[in-house]
């Protein structure tokens, strides 16, 4: 039986969200720490791995953005925000092999296995120098998968973040808030605005699914802040309404990556993907594989750039 208002599983769901999952976690030949992960992932939608991440490695990351600073500096200075501060970076872990380390850390990947039931591997990488202040959202979007939620964000922090930094923040059990489906909302704003071309269709369509996440979501749960410490890993579930909580102090840094993984045989799909795709199978192939790293399949998904 499933109450009013609650999403009935789907039988292509991800395992830890059927309703067997706490049980099958029990059951599972897997460490204690694994089944703490899976067991926070299903019941909050979010978990930290303490300090599995070596702090050297760290640092390392750190000192290899500021040689590409150096390296760049033009590029760097036309990619300053109104405060003077760097954008985030997409992608260093195509530039710097102390970063795909980091994300292709050996324990993190095996949990990832796990919790996929298939082998996993990285898609696409971002590296804040600052908190993000970015408003409660859900990933979904823009890592769009068939069949649906085969997605992990994997956030290691690089230093200890300090609460006046912007810490992460999340909807404790929020993915589970059931909201309105992404095929509708552009249903209705195909019906409701013919006027615009797709392109504005698009951004309008995923300004009112995030403007629900900000609305609604947080009457799911209670909206909680993190505390990371270098080399902490943080998980969140695909569908987890997370965001970075305000910083007190602006220029405070809040050295940070964001891994986008997925299974090696699941493709990430952008948001035009997931407004008009329908139906169960998923769209044609988008991108390969450029070569294996720590014994994982890198995507080759973009090249290293501010956003
Ligand atoms: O690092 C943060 O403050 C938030 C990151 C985030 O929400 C994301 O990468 O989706």
């Amino acid at each position: 039986m499933f109450g009013f208002g609650e999403k009935r599983p789907s039988l292509k769901a991800l395992w830890l969200d059927k309703p067997d999952a706490l049980a099958r976690i029990e059951r599972s030949r897997v460490s204690d720490e694994f089944k703490t992960a899976a067991r926070e992932l299903s019941t909050d939608g979010f978990t930290i791995l303490r300090g599995v991440v070596d702090g050297d490695l760290c640092a390392k990351v750190i000192d290899d953005y500021y040689r590409y600073a150096r390296e760049n500096a033009d590029y760097v200075a036309q990619n300053l925000d109104e405060m003077g501060r760097e954008k985030r970076l997409v992608n260093f872990h195509l530039w710097s092999e102390a970063e795909l380390a980091v994300v292709a850390n050996a324990k993190v990947m095996r949990l990832l296995d796990y919790l996929f039931d298939e082998k996993a591997c990285v898609y696409t990488t971002l590296t804040f120098k600052y908190g993000t202040q970015q408003p409660l959202h859900r990933d979904t979007p823009h890592f769009a998968t068939w069949p649906e939620s085969r997605f992990f964000g994997v956030w290691t922090a690089l230093e200890d973040v300090s609460a006046e930094a912007g810490p992460l923040m999340y909807v404790k059990g929020g993915q589970r808030f059931v909201m309105e489906h992404h095929r509708d909302i552009m249903r209705r704003v195909q019906r409701d605005r013919p006027d615009l071309g797709p392109q504005d269709q698009l951004t309008l369509a995923l300004d009112l699914y995030n403007g629900q996440v900000i609305q609604d979501s947080p009457s799911a749960g209670e909206v909680v802040t993190a505390p990371i410490k270098r080399g902490d890993v943080a998980i969140w579930h695909p569908q987890l309404p997370h965001g970075g909580s305000p910083a007190v102090d602006q220029m405070r840094s809040r050295w940070s990556v964001v891994a986008h993984c997925a299974p090696e045989a699941v493709q990430l799909y952008m948001m035009d993907t997931f407004f008009h795709h329908d139906g169960p199978e998923p769209p044609p192939r988008r991108y390969g594989f450029l070569r294996k790293a720590h014994g994982r399949r890198i995507a080759d998904s973009g090249a290293t750039a501010y956003m």
